[in-house]
Parts: C-alpha cells; structure tokens; sequence
C-alpha cells in the first residue's frame, strides 16, 4: 500500500477495525429490512404480506408505497422540490429473477415504485425517465396529481430562496450529534431522509428490494441520484444476496455501491462487512476530506438470512422485522 494512502487509512482508523471478527446477524426467514425511522410503518405493511407467505416482490413494493403516501414525509409527492419548485421523483425495484424496473424525474405521480414495477413488468425497457415515465404511467391508469406543494414543502422552499444555496447535506442525526452548526430551521425530516430503501427475503427463500425518493431537496433540475439505478442505488441477485443504499446519491453511484455490496458477500464477507468494504473503497477512491459532510449509508441481506448495514458518519439508522425481532430500529455501525 502507498504510504500516503497508509497513512491515510490509518488516521481513520481503517486498518485497525478489523472486518470478520463478529458472527453476522442472523434471521429465520422471512425478513424485512428498510432505510431510517420510516421503515417501521414500511415494514409493518410489507410483513403483512410476507408473515402470510407472501413474495417477496410485494413486500417491498406494498412497503415503500406506505412512505410515498405519507404526506409529510421527504419520500414522494410531499418531499422536497427541485431549485425550481418541482418535486420530481425516482425509484427502483428488483426481485428474484433479475428483473428489474426503475423510473427517474418523474413528476405528479404519487406511487413511484408501482410505476418502476409496471415498467419491470410491462414495457420492455427497465428506465423511463420524466415526461415519458409519466406518459406511461397515465397510460398504465396512475391518476396525474396536481403539481403543488404542501404547506411544509412551500415553506422549507421559501425559506431556501432567500438564499439559494445548495449545499448536500447529511443526515439530521449526525449533524445534531457532532456539533456541526446546523441551517437556521432544521426540523425533523427537513433537507434529510429523503429516500427508503427496503430488502425482503420471503419464505421461499427469495430476495427483492424497493428504493423510492424525491432525490435531494433543492437539487439542479433534471438531477437524478443513485436510488433508480440499478447497481447504484439498488441491486438484488437471488443467489447470494440484495443491498440498498440511502445517503449522497452522487457518492453511491461513483462506486456502482449496491452492486458492490453484494459482490463482496459473493466472496464471502457477511452483510454488515460487505458494506462497510463499499464504504472504506469510496473513501479510498474520493478521500475523507471530500465526504467529511456527506452521508452514505448500505443495508443488505443474504440468502440465509444474514443482515447487516454501515454508514460513512453516525446517525444512520435501519427498521428490521423478522421471526425473532419485532419491527425495531437499529443504529448502524460507522466509520467516521
Ligand atoms: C439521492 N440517495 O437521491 C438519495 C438521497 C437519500 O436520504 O438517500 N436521502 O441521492
């Protein structure tokens, strides 16, 4: 290794955490693992489907629909608009087969994920994006909403035009926690969590996952994250295991993240292990000073079970129901 980069890590304490010294968390199926606070209202609804030997694929749909409906919530119709008052949407879905749909700056449809589903399961493309996103799903019978704000939404938005500044920023938690000063009104929820991510192992033993979002609140307009891409955001491959990420899209995306993740459970390294690498390789590529204030956060599963998650900064956390754990939230392990 370059001494630079020795130094580097060591500073961080990478070197010294070793990485298979723990037994992974391990679950009966099924399972049910979802993104932040919100997955505990996702999940309840996905392990109503998935407690009565249900698919996998409607879990994780049937579960994130339930954030995308709450009106404020920073998923869906009530998150946060673009920089030029538009909220626009992207979202992504996989299930066991390696069938997979996802749509992207999709704006006025309040369901997202379904219409990622119906491009997966009728069209013969995997990614519409915008207007012809929004044709197909008029098409397909989603109703258009109208284009407005709520009271939340227009005041966060007002309050953000005086001074137009963009500036990504990581999870509330973190920055309430490290005494990083934090913008004048910080609510819960504002500027953050912008996105769920859930993975479903089912009682036949299949894996899928859901990622729905409103992106970033006041991104550039026609900026798209990681959450629809499917590698980046999301990743699925029913033999070895599933991973989705939530954090700085741009981030996930350089290091194709949730593909990542599961490759590295395909050499062996549990979940929790396989994220953390995912993450140690972006700070590799990019360097600490470039993420000390952004957020990137993987939760993934395997096949048998096994479940686990690491964030870049603290105050990630993940929902997870199971046999044995009832639809609690955890705190993710980190790394700075
Ligand atoms: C994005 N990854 O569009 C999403 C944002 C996110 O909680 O996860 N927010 O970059």
């Amino acid at each position: 290794m370059q001494r630079r980069n020795f130094i580097s890590l060591s500073t961080l304490g990478l070197l010294s955490i070793p990485t298979q010294s723990f037994r992974p968390k391990k679950a009966t199926k099924p399972l049910i693992i979802s993104t932040w606070d919100a997955g505990i209202n996702a999940n309840k609804a996905a392990w109503e489907i998935l407690k009565l030997n249900g698919k996998a694929l409607d879990a994780v749909e049937k579960g994130v629909m339930v954030t995308e409906d709450e009106i404020n919530c920073c998923v869906g119709l009530g998150a946060n608009p673009d920089r030029e008052g538009i909220v626009t949407l992207d979202a992504s879905i996989m299930d066991e087969n390696g069938n997979c749909g996802a749509v992207a700056f999709l704006e006025r449809i309040k369901h997202p994920i379904c219409v990622a589903r119906k491009v997966m399961e009728k069209s013969p493309h995997v990614f519409l994006v915008g207007d012809g996103a929004q044709k197909f799903a008029i098409a397909e019978g989603f109703k258009l909403e109208p284009q407005t704000l709520n009271e939340k939404a227009k005041k966060s938005y007002e309050n953000w035009l005086k001074k137009s500044e963009y500036k990504p920023l990581i999870n509330r938690e973190n920055i309430e926690n490290r005494n990083i000063e934090p913008p004048k009104k910080l609510e819960s929820g504002e500027f953050n969590h912008d996105t769920i991510g859930m993975l479903a192992l089912d009682s036949y033993g299949n894996l899928s996952g859901s990622c729905t979002t409103s992106g970033q609140g006041f991104k550039m307009r026609g900026r798209i994250g990681d959450s629809p891409i499917i590698g980046a955001g999301l990743f699925v491959d029913n033999e070895i295991g599933a991973a989705v990420s939530t954090g700085q899209g741009e981030e996930v995306i350089r290091i194709s993240g949730c593909h990542l993740v599961v490759e590295l459970m395909r050499q062996g390294l549990s979940p929790e292990n396989a994220c953390k690498k995912a993450i140690e390789r972006l700070i590799k590529m990019r360097g600490i000073q470039k993420l000390k204030e952004l957020q990137v956060c993987f939760i993934a599963t395997n096949k048998n079970g096994e479940y686990g998650s690491y964030a870049l900064q603290k105050g990630f956390e993940y929902a997870l129901q199971t046999n044995e754990v009832h639809n609690q939230l955890f705190k993710s392990k980190f790394i700075i």
